[in-house]
């Protein structure tokens, strides 16, 4: 019975298209799922095998020569891996594990694919057909799999038979590619994949997309045209569609200020005269008279929705028409894909006159100042940048120079700062940095992590030496959860459960094959990281550090003055 995830319609499986007669033209559900994966363009997935999985691991390995399958130590390094992969490269991320303890091992990744729109398809084991739901308690047997999937998934649908799992991973892949990115699931029984049947691929719909309303794209063209101090605010959306030249566009025939999300950085580069971030957002969203917000959720950062004033008239184009609409209903609303918004956008504008935006340069240092005055985040994320190429990708960790990197690390290109977005997932930095690697090849890797998130994950070195990735791991060690170890003194003044005894995490990189190393200061971190991009093979880079001081009162402070 096929299943669908909330407001999605349940698929259908297909009839076979006439009498199969011949018994060698049919194929198994495991092949036909391989197929299927790669009629969608799959040709890497990251899994963990296990027993109603074998016939799936065995279709792949008969595929070997089309898809790549790296295997992890935890099926949480399946999901996260497949997310960073979708996010650094724009193509859809894979992760294949057993059902029970697999997949929820992997719902961490899953859910954080989720809060950052990123495509991640989660191909399930099921126990066997006619032991789902039945409570007999067989092996890895859980109630209700595929419901708690659809919890951290746009989509999820079962094959409960050979010939339905074309049609669920072309529509999972519909699901993914159209509308708002986000993750899908498909659950195939093991019975289903040893099941043969002859049956036709099914290719993805993708031309879905709702029409974009022309009528209301003028009508931003005109509010925006007649705006003395238009803003632009652009997220994740601009740069899961490539839209970020049309933004550059946009933002230029305007001269409009551009407010990027965490989640946005990249959508123009740091170096651009009209990007601008970080805790004095508050100014230009107070000062803006017409506020284009495009594929990102408005929210400060604190994660509340602006408030504006009466006269303040807001425009918003997103993929997504739920988030259009949530808590804030704005002016005019265009549903559709932000680089095809954009460009038609672009061609409506006519030139402009000057706008009355002034001082935004000073805007810019003021900025700046603020943010470079945390310290010692700001010194040690900077020795980082300097160390790097533009085009390398950081993924931010959940640490306090991961904190400070949000507002305060220049980003340059697209695709190239990737965090855990609204979900703080302690734990994804490692693998999310791995599937990275493996989705760009061609562009040098950084971690950022606490003492605290490495060892959630750790045992992905091996992954990572195992199948030569070769990601650089910053961590910072303070012997402790840091920022719970701050929140408590600050807020309780008493400290449990926070404080960490470490291993030697040179020497256990070393006993992984990986190359390990321990520095002190920005300038000494600034040229280890150097060192290891020279290298070969993963390293980690040990960086003791002392207690931080609070970042949050300066980068939470644009909520307090909306
Ligand atoms: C999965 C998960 N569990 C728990 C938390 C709560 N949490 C947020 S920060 C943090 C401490 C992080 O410690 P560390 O990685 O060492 O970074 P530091 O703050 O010390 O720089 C914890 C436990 C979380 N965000 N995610
Ligand atoms: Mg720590």
């Amino acid at each position: 019975m096929p299943s669908s995830g909330p407001g999605a319609t349940a698929t259908q499986a297909t009839p076979h298209n006439g009498p199969v007669t011949e018994k060698e033209n049919e194929q198994s559900g495991a092949d036909l799922l391989v197929e299927s994966l790669l009629a969608s363009g799959i040709r890497t997935v990251f899994g963990l095998p296990g027993v109603q999985l074998d016939p799936a691991f065995d279709a792949l390995a008969r595929r070997a020569d089309r898809v790549r399958v790296y295997h992890t130590r935890h099926e949480q390094a399946t999901s996260y891996m497949a997310d960073g992969y979708a996010r650094a490269s724009g193509e859809l991320g894979c992760c294949l594990v057993v059902p029970g303890p697999g997949v929820l091992n992997a719902m961490s990744g899953l859910a954080t694919a989720y809060a950052c729109s990123s495509q991640v398809l989660c191909v399930a084991g099921q126990v066997n057909s006619q032991h789902i739901d039945a409570g007999r308690g067989v092996l890895h047997e859980i109630p209700h799999q595929l419901e708690m999937l659809r919890s951290v998934v746009k989509w999820s649908g079962r094959a409960s038979r050979p010939e339905d799992v074309p049609v669920v991973v072309a529509e999972a892949v519909r699901q993914m590619r159209t509308g708002r990115p986000r993750p899908a699931a498909v659950e195939v029984p093991p019975d289903v994949l040893d099941a043969t049947a002859g049956t036709a691929m099914t290719a993805p719909e993708l031309d879905g997309r709702p029409p974009i309303d022309g009528s209301r794209l003028e009508q931003i063209a005109g509010l925006l045209h007649g705006a003395e101090r238009p803003l632009v605010m652009a997220g994740g959306g601009v740069l899961q569609s490539d839209a970020t030249a049309d933004l550059a566009e946009l933002a230029e025939r305007l001269e409009a200020p551009v407010l990027l999300s965490p989640n946005g950085k990249g959508a123009l580069s740091a170096r651009h005269r009209l990007a601008f971030e970080g805790p004095l957002a508050g100014d230009l969203v107070n000062g803006a008279d017409v506020i284009l917000a495009v594929g990102t959720r408005f929210a400060s950062p604190g994660g509340w929705r602006w408030r504006l004033r009466p006269e303040q008239q807001l425009l918003r184009i997103d993929a997504d028409p739920e988030e259009l609409t949530r808590d804030v209903v704005p002016h005019v609303a265009v549903e559709a894909d932000a680089q095809a918004a954009l460009e038609l956008l672009a061609d409506l504008l006519p030139p402009r006159p000057p706008t009355a935006w002034r001082g935004l340069d000073e805007l810019r240092e003021r900025v700046r100042a603020e943010v470079d005055s945390i310290e010692p985040q700001h010194s040690l994320g900077m020795a980082i940048r300097r160390a790097l190429p533009d085009d390398a990708i950081l993924v931010h960790g959940m640490t306090q120079v991961g904190y400070w990197s949000r507002v305060g690390y220049p980003v340059y290109e697209p695709r190239t700062f990737i965090g855990s977005g609204y979900q703080g997932t302690l734990g994804f930095e490692l693998p999310t940095g791995l599937g990275a690697q493996v989705g760009r090849p061609d562009r040098r890797v950084v971690v950022t992590v606490g003492d605290g998130g490495l060892l959630f994950n750790i045992q992905e070195l091996a992954t990572a030496v195992q199948h030569g990735i070769p990601v650089t791991v910053v961590v910072f060690n303070d012997n402790a959860y840091g920022n719970v170890r701050r929140m408590q003194r600050q807020r309780f003044g008493r400290l449990i459960a926070s404080d960490l005894r470490n291993p030697d995490f040179v020497r256990l990189a070393e006993s992984f094959g990986a190359r390990g190393a321990r520095v002190e200061g920005p300038e000494a971190l600034e040229h280890a990281v150097r060192q290891s991009l020279d290298g070969e093979g993963p390293a980690l880079i040990e960086v003791p550090v002392g207690e931080m001081p609070d970042p949050f009162p300066i980068l939470m402070r644009a909520r307090a003055r909306t």
